[in-house]
């Protein structure tokens, strides 16, 4: 079942499935800084969404350099029924800096949806597949990005969280259902 909160005039929505289902102006992948789409959610985009979100990754990190931790990169999406996938690239477990550029990961995601114009963004857990984040922890810290960004706002009126699989849906449930 779903879980909605309100946060001023953004709704946020927590959603148990698979993230390329989603629709959603845009959605967000969890990427590494070479937009290497080779596992976890990033190759369920690429599969679902085809070819030409790999080359325009390809083409953006030929031209701008690795996208550093933390910051984001957009491709259109191709097949998916989002229009545009924002890679988001999440730091590994155990960086002490990690919190700082998970934070960033989700806030920088945001920004770029809201300056594009878009009303509803869908995200992964971003960092807690092959980066070893815990999902509890994920979740502080995507909480208290909606809590300092969403007043800065001027597009978006969604925010899902889509996560995979019953275990992470229930580590947000129960940080958002505290936190919110
Ligand atoms: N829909 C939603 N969430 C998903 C899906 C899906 N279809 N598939 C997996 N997840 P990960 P990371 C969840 O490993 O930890 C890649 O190789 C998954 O269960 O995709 O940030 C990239 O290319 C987990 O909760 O991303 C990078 O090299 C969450 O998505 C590296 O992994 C994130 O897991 C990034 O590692």
């Amino acid at each position: 079942m779903d879980a909605c909160f309100r946060l001023r005039r953004v709704l946020v929505e927590l959603r148990e499935g698979d993230i390329t289902e989603v629709e959603a102006d845009a959605i967000v992948n969890a990427a590494n800084s070479y937009l290497k789409h080779g596992g976890g959610v990033a190759l369920a985009i690429v599969k679902k969404g085809g070819d030409i979100i790999q080359r325009e990754s390809d083409e953006y990190v030929a031209r701008n350099g690795p996208v550093p931790e933390g910051q984001v990169a957009v491709t259109s999406a191709g097949k998916l029924k989002a229009r545009y996938v924002i890679h988001a690239v999440g730091p590994k477990f155990g960086d002490p800096l990690g919190d700082e550029k998970l934070f960033n990961a989700f806030k920088n995601s945001l920004i770029k949806a809201d300056e594009l114009g878009l009303k509803s963004i869908a995200f992964p857990a971003i960092s807690t597949g092959v980066y070893g984040y815990p999902y509890e922890r994920c979740a502080e810290v995507a909480v208290k990005v909606l809590l300092s960004v969403v007043g800065e706002l001027r597009n978006i009126e969604r925010i899902i969280f889509c996560l995979y699989g019953a275990e992470a849906y229930r580590s947000f449930l129960e940080v958002f259902g505290r936190e919110l």
